[in-house]
């Protein structure tokens, strides 16, 4: 495989690479969207990004009735991350349809919409509510790590998700996408997930916070009035590039939402490589609420700088075998030599290692993170590696049937 750095930092600012992405019937032209639960509605947001220019806004977790959430307190740091424990506090959909939906419909904004509930009627009756609304998708938050019976996370026990999400896909409006958030807080994903496509989800959120609780040790009692709550943000997102690579490897067809802890393009990236269609952005609003728009032109970038010009080529592609090259022998002298060298060119071929094959691309590195640090504190979320887009032509796009 040649490896080549088709295009210089300047050029990746400026090179127009197509950002459209499907997610089942829905074709959205950037893939980046604000997480449930850390922008409400997208009202505060709309000051410091153009909530039309990036993907979307998911909504906060809406229950059919009104509810007052969780004791205090409901947020603590955690190293890399925080807890919540909101407990779906929420004005009920009714309020909701009213003043936040009519909102985004107003802005132009795309809008999904979460819903979440206490039984598989509650939810059922929450999509029946949206049917002839301006909506784009409804997300079935079947993951809440707040509520006060275990029990009641239907997204930890196959059957119980694919209730909800039958019930959900009956009584939603036809042809709008249903998504399922899942938990990581459970032995096999990819069982929660098929169970849950088989009966009628469009698409997979992939991840919901896992559960955590932190202890004061002065007081030495749990920090959190809800004693336990959901841990988001860097922390997890190993453990959410997991799930959407285990889940997109067994179910290469189904649209994935790819969501925990980006901070950066390049950390978009790395889901979008495990098999992500589109991201969402969470935690990171809470220190730097331009993050949304940050982290679309930020992809944008890295993937010019791999010489993409569409997002497409780049969904799932970590999933490819590892690229095997012909090392560049010098010319032979005489016949002898030549026979040496075809034999060595026929021999066991040299996996890649790009960092240190291309200096150029350590150039490209470095200028890269150093500019990534000026812009989020914690400094960039990974390596910038490039290689020719080309010498992939082989491998199966990333392109989703809807
Ligand atoms: O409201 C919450 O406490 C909450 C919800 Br609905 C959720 O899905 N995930 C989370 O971490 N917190």
């Amino acid at each position: 495989m040649t490896v080549t750095l088709r295009h210089s930092r300047d050029d990746a600012k400026h090179v127009n690479v197509d950002m459209t992405t499907t997610l089942g019937s829905l074709v959205v032209p950037d893939p980046v969207f604000t997480a449930s639960g850390c922008a409400a509605s997208g009202q505060e947001l709309a000051a410091f990004n153009d909530l039309t220019a990036i993907g979307g806004v998911v909504t906060k977790s809406i229950q059919l009735n009104p509810r007052a959430g969780r004791p205090t307190p409901r947020m603590a740091e955690t190293p890399s991350g925080m807890l919540n424990s909101i407990g779906l506090q929420g004005p009920g959909i009714d309020v909701f349809l009213k003043r936040d939906v009519t909102w985004l419909d107003e802005q132009g904004v795309t809008a999904v919409v979460s819903i979440a509930g206490g039984t598989i009627d509650d939810y059922a009756k929450a999509a029946g509510k949206l049917r002839g609304k301006p909506i784009a998708m409804i997300e079935v938050n079947i993951s809440c790590p707040n509520v006060e019976d275990r029990g009641q996370v239907f997204a930890c026990n196959a059957s119980a998700a694919a209730a909800v999400v039958q019930a959900v896909r009956r009584s939603a409006p036809g042809g709008v996408p249903v998504f399922a958030k899942l938990s990581p807080d459970v032995t096999d994903i990819v069982a929660i997930a098929k169970a849950c496509v088989d009966a009628g989800a469009t698409g997979l959120t992939l991840i919901n916070t896992t559960l955590g609780m932190v202890i004061d040790t002065k007081t030495m009692r749990p920090v959190l009035g809800g004693v336990t709550g959901g841990l988001s943000g860097p922390a997890i997102r190993p453990l959410a590039v997991r799930c959407v690579w285990q889940v997109h490897e067994a179910l290469p067809e189904v649209p994935i939402f790819g969501v925990g802890g980006i901070r950066t393009g390049l950390d978009a990236l790395e889901f979008i490589l495990a098999g992500a269609s589109a991201v969402q952005v969470g935690t990171v609003i809470f220190n730097d609420p331009g993050a949304p728009t940050r982290i679309s032109r930020e992809l944008r970038e890295v993937l010019a700088a791999r010489g993409m010009d569409r997002l497409e080529q780049a969904i799932g592609l970590g999933h490819r075998p590892p690229e095997e090259i012909i090392p560049e022998l010098p010319d032979p002298p005489g016949d002898e030599l030549e026979a040496i060298e075809i034999a060595e060119r026929s021999a066991a071929p040299v996996t890649f290692e790009p960092a240190t094959a291309v200096d150029e691309a350590d150039e490209y590195d470095e200028a890269y993170d150093d500019e990534a640090d000026a812009e989020v504190a914690a400094g960039p979320g990974g390596d910038d590696v490039p290689f020719d887009i080309e010498a992939l032509d082989d491998f199966p796009s990333g392109d989703q049937d809807a």
